[in-house]
Formats: C-alpha cells, structure tokens, sequence
C-alpha cells in the first residue's frame, strides 16, 4: 500500500487527532508527522489553504480540510458504511461537529471577562444544547451508524472529549451529559479496541 503522511500538531483533542485516529482505526500505514508550533509559520504557506491537517500521499497534490480526510478514510478504508446514503448521512455529522466548533470558536479572543462569561453561557444554553438535541436523533446506537465504528464516531468522540475536559472557561465539562447517546458513542468509542490500541501506544 502507498504510504501515507499526516501533518498536524501534537494535540489531543483536535481535528488532526481525528485523523491520526481514524488512519490507524482503519489500518492505514502511515507517517504521523508532528509539527512544532515554532515551525509552523514557515509551513503555513505551503499547505492548500494555510491549515492543518493535511494528508499527503506520494505523487499526488496535499489534501487539507479534516473532514474531507476522514470522509476519504472512511470510505477508502472501510470506516464509512458501504451504502451510499448511510455514510452520507455519516458525513454530514461531521460538518455538523464542524458547525459547533465555529461557534465554540466565535467565543475565542474575548478580553472582557463577564462578556465571555455571557458569550459562554449563551453557547451552551443555545448551539451546543441545539447541536447535542439533533445529534442525539442521528445517533442509531451503539455508535452513530449502528454496530460499526465510523469516522463519524472517533470526531463526535473527539469533540466530546475537548468539552468533557473542561478546559472552556465556563462550559461546564458535564454539558453534554443529559445527551445519554452521546455519552454512550463516547463510551463505545474510548472502549473500542483500536481506540484503546492508539492510547496504548507510546505517543
Ligand atoms: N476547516 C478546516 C479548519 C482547519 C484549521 O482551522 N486548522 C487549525 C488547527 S485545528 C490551524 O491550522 N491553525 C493554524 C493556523 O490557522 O494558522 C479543517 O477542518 O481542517
């Protein structure tokens, strides 16, 4: 099989983790190349669109957008179902986990302290309980699509994870427990045996 590349930062609760994730979930060889935040301006303009991740395979153009990658990865590698409409419908959970990060990401850069506060709250309270409420519909169980690991469930399982550690100033690090579906996919995913593989190895 070509050998893959993955570029992102050492981080663990990102979309380049999502990738590095769904690769090794779907047994992918690949190069898992960690950038040094130092070095990244000098990177930056040589990506497609000045972001990472970014996936590269030899004698083809960089592939950037985490989203396109995992749909690539579960399609190509057997994470996506193989009815067309089911990993259609898999993959538009991911835009819409894409969709809360910008408005987690909307609340970024704010100095005044009772402003973030009132941003805060009013993303939870608003978006993330709107978002959480949908995705619990979509959620068929044990994961996303039913009995099979998809993309779809290592980013919800991502995404949760950065939430459920409480490193948002006033996101409560419970705020997505009352979503009992959620909880559950997050479960099934940290106890499946290729997560606890990827944990497992010396990072
Ligand atoms: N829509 C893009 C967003 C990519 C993105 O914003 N990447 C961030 C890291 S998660 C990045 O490259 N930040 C550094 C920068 O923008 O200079 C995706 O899903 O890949």
């Amino acid at each position: 099989m070509p050998k893959f590349k993955l570029t992102y930062f050492d981080a663990p609760t990102s979309r380049g983790e999502e990738c590095r994730l769904a690769l090794f979930a779907a047994g992918v060889d690949f190069v898992d190349n960690r950038v040094a935040r130092a070095d990244w301006p000098a990177l930056k303009p040589t990506t497609p669109f000045g972001s990472l991740p970014v996936l590269e395979l030899e004698g083809k153009p960089p592939i950037s957008q985490s989203n396109t990658i995992l749909a690539y990865v579960g399609r190509r590698f057997g994470l996506l179902p193989s009815d067309e409409w089911e990993a259609l419908r898999l993959e538009s959970l991911l835009g819409a986990c894409e969709d809360l990060r910008a408005a987690v990401g909307a609340t970024f850069g704010i100095a005044d302290a009772d402003e973030l506060k009132r941003r805060r709250a009013a993303l939870v309270e608003g978006p993330l309980r709107a978002w959480a409420g949908n995705m619990e519909k979509q959620i068929t169980g044990p994961f996303a699509g039913g009995s099979e690991l998809s993309v779809a469930d290592i980013k919800l399982f991502i995404l949760a994870n950065w939430f459920k550690k409480g490193v948002l100033d006033h996101v409560p690090a419970d705020a997505l427990s009352p979503f009992a579906k959620l909880e559950a996919v997050r479960a099934n995913v940290s106890a499946h045996p290729k997560i606890v593989a990827w944990y497992a190895r010396a990072q």
